[in-house]
């Protein structure tokens, strides 16, 4: 599985930065297979997030990623695609993603960071499977 999900959050796509993120994904070498403007449900939200409903943050969480149209997109590589977009992402916390990186360079919120990508190769089967469930 060379294969892993990535999402423009609300915040990208309403600071219209969903191109800026594709290219850099694109230019990087990866490839868009799927690609779909999508306003996720919160239901969807919720077993997207599970490992995360412990945590104080998981209704403002929930209520973010629901609260307009994200773009959802399997992006392919020739290996460890998942690892390579965590690298493109940056750190969680703007503060402390490098200059280059996509939160480094576009983001301030660790709410509202812009970007999600799988964060192994199992979370990205997992992950593909919520969001294209008719492909895995
Ligand atoms: P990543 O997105 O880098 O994998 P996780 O898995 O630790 O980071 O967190 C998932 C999401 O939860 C983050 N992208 C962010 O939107 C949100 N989040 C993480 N930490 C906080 C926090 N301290 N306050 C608010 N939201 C947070």
């Amino acid at each position: 599985m060379n294969s892993t999900l990535v999402i423009c959050k609300p915040d990208a796509v309403e600071r219209a930065l969903v191109g800026e993120i594709v290219g850099r994904l694109e230019r990087k070498g990866l490839k868009i297979i799927r690609l779909e403007l999508r306003r996720i449900d919160v239901g969807t939200a919720k077993i997207h997030y599970q490992e995360h409903a412990n945590r104080p943050f998981f209704a403002e969480l929930v209520e973010f990623i629901t609260r307009s149209p994200s773009v959802i997109m399997e992006v392919s590589g020739p290996e460890d695609t998942w690892a390579i977009v965590r690298t493109l992402m940056g750190a969680t916390d703007p503060a402390k993603a490098a200059p280059g990186t996509i939160r480094g360079d576009l983001g301030v919120s660790v709410a509202e960071n812009l970007v999600h990508g799988s964060d192994s190769a199992e979370a990205a089967i997992r992950e593909l499977n919520i969001f294209f469930r008719e492909s895995i």
